[in-house]
């Protein structure tokens, strides 16, 4: 095998033999056979969609489909082949249909004739033969390029499937998806600038998918708010929601409603309790456990069903695995999978189970500084930048991760000075979400935003406030000091670079996917640098 796709990559190489994440050889081979039938059916699509003949949910089944090979996902050999034969199966009545308008359409590209091998075992040699360096460019510089490009769609994909899911789709990023499988299909054409140049489009299309997410689940579930969760939990049945997917989380809400089982957020899952509409259940009460890399040491104690329904996922205990449940592109070999949203067997576990015995009281954390709620102080926010209140605003988010050295982010916000601000998402903010940073004249010196995706939140903070200060982004007193783990990271990595924010600091690593020419072209144009220790990076950006 071969994969480099996420942080914890072995020696921040690839994987070569297992992935340290759990993935197996076979699934690792599988997932490159399911993005190669993906290309091919793009490449079909792209063509018929000239004639108007691509049925309306090839989109999203693409989307999906790339999540399904995103870091922690679906490590189900069987599901992932049942993937390729659908993509294949699409694939070929597309074909057919464009044939019978268009006789004699001829395609030349290798993914089009592709024919998935009847066992799982031959399916995956299959797709160690179309593994991610044989299907890119020779040239190192220009396949790193195509890797990142490949690893940021992974990302806009989990992005626009949650969309999609919501009934909110988009025509420039349906196309996207086609539009980019198609040039990676391509992968002995075009030169590095090329490459940079469709790199940044990734971005591009991250920025257009996160803003289509952030419009259907702010329409569908109301403007998150700023809201106080309990850390601490409630006697009695329990469910415990993890991921990304609000409208999954919505489902079981109402699903459970007067089934006497408390339901309880998890990792990524925590800013859904700042919407409207999903903590108007009174059963959704509290946030439980940290990050996702402590869920096999924190899942054993839960006392009721768990649920996953986006990444990050790890090889479930022997005392857990018959608790625990995965729904859409989410999959684990022998785990029981949710079909369309019928939560019965997750109800019906959490009703067997002891459930908790007693209340117990716990702090709790604020949720829901999304743009707006932000947006509505901003005259505030101004003054006290003006009145020298506030000297700097930091922007310490993405993923969090196993791997030591993370301690950074802890740090680096335990020593940011008191006359700061930190803005926080995504599940990196476990790190110190829970900490008490006081406040600057009523303005909590701790903002969480939201979700990764609700880095669109962050960015039109940003940008109302360069247009309220009258200056450039990169010339607010504003410092972005991003982690990542997983592809969405890479995907926001790329909008952030697409939109022309420099000066970043990135860590633990740098991704092992670029190469040294690759990340010097970044360093050069972005300023992007690696991080330090906390003191220095402070030291540094506050000079
Ligand atoms: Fe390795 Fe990450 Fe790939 Fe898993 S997803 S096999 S840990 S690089
Ligand atoms: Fe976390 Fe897995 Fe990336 Fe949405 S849940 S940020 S790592």
């Amino acid at each position: 095998m071969f994969c480099y796709q996420c942080e914890q990559t072995f020696r921040s190489e690839a994987c070569t033999v297992r992935g340290v994440c759990g993935k197996e050889d076979d699934v690792a081979a599988l997932q490159d056979a399911l993005v190669y039938s993906l290309k091919g059916l793009a490449l079909v699509a792209d063509k018929a969609a000239r004639e108007g003949l691509v049925p309306e949910d090839t989109y999203p089944f693409i989307a999906e489909g790339l999540f399904v090979t995103l870091t922690n996902v679906n490590f189900d050999p069987d599901a992932i082949s049942g993937w390729v034969r659908s993509a294949v199966k699409r694939r070929d009545n597309l074909l057919a249909t464009l044939k019978a308008k268009k006789p004699g359409t001829a395609f030349s590209e290798g993914p089009v004739g592709f024919i998935p091998a009847e066992t799982t075992a031959e399916l995956a040699e299959q797709g160690r033969e179309h593994g991610i360096n044989a299907e890119a460019s020779t040239d190192a510089n220009v396949r790193s390029l195509q890797h990142t490009i490949l690893y940021g769609l992974k990302g806009v994909a989990a992005y626009a499937f949650h969309a999609s899911e919501l009934g909110y789709r988009d025509d420039f990023v349906d196309n996207y998806f086609v539009e980019a499988l198609v040039d990676l299909s391509h992968h002995d054409q075009g030169d590095l600038s090329t490459w940079i140049g469709k790199a940044l489009r990734t971005g591009e299309a991250n920025y257009r998918t996160m803003e289509l997410l952030d419009t259907a689940n702010t329409e569908t579930f109301g403007t998150p708010a700023p809201t106080e969760v309990p850390l601490g939990v409630k006697a009695g049945k329990a469910i415990l929601v993890s991921g990304h997917d609000l409208r999954d989380l919505e489902s079981l809400l109402k699903q459970t409603e007067d089934k006497g089982i408390t339901v309880y957020t998890h990792g990524e899952m925590l800013p859904a309790h700042a919407y409207p509409r999903l903590k108007a259940y009174p059963h959704l009460y509290g946030n439980w456990g940290t990050a996702w890399q402590n869920q096999r040491k924190e899942f054993p104690e839960f006392p009721g069903a768990i649920l996953m329904t986006t990444n990050c996922l790890q090889r479930p205990e022997g005392s857990y695995f018959e608790n625990i449940f995965t729904t859409a592109a989410v999959g684990w070999p022998g785990v029981p999978h949710v079909e369309n949203r019928d939560f019965t067997p997750v109800i019906e576990r959490a009703l067997a189970l002891p459930g908790f015995a007693a209340d117990v009281a716990a702090r709790s954390v604020h949720v829901g500084f999304m743009r707006n709620a932000i947006l509505d102080h901003a005259e505030k926010i101004i003054e006290l930048v003006k009145a020298g209140k506030i000297s700097h605003f930091f922007l310490v988010g993405g993923c969090d991760g196993a791997k030591p050295g993370r301690n950074y982010y802890t740090e680096f916000v335990e020593q940011a000075p008191a006359d700061t601000v930190i803005l926080t998402l995504a599940c990196g903010k476990y790190r110190f979400y829970d900490k008490d940073l006081g406040s600057i004249d009523g303005i909590p010196r701790l903002l969480d935003v939201g979700q990764c995706n609700d880095a669109y939140s962050a960015i039109q903070i940003a940008l109302a406030l360069s247009e309220a200060f009258g200056v450039g982004v990169n010339d607010l007193p504003l410092t972005l000091i991003l982690s990542w783990y997983e592809q969405k990271a890479a995907a926001i990595l790329l909008t952030l670079l697409y939109l022309g924010l420099k000066d970043m600091r990135l860590g633990p690593t740098l991704p092992a996917f670029l190469s040294p020419d690759v990340a010097k072209y970044i360093v050069d144009n972005f300023n992007l640098q690696l991080i330090n220790t906390p003191e220095e990076d402070l030291a540094a950006v506050l000079a």
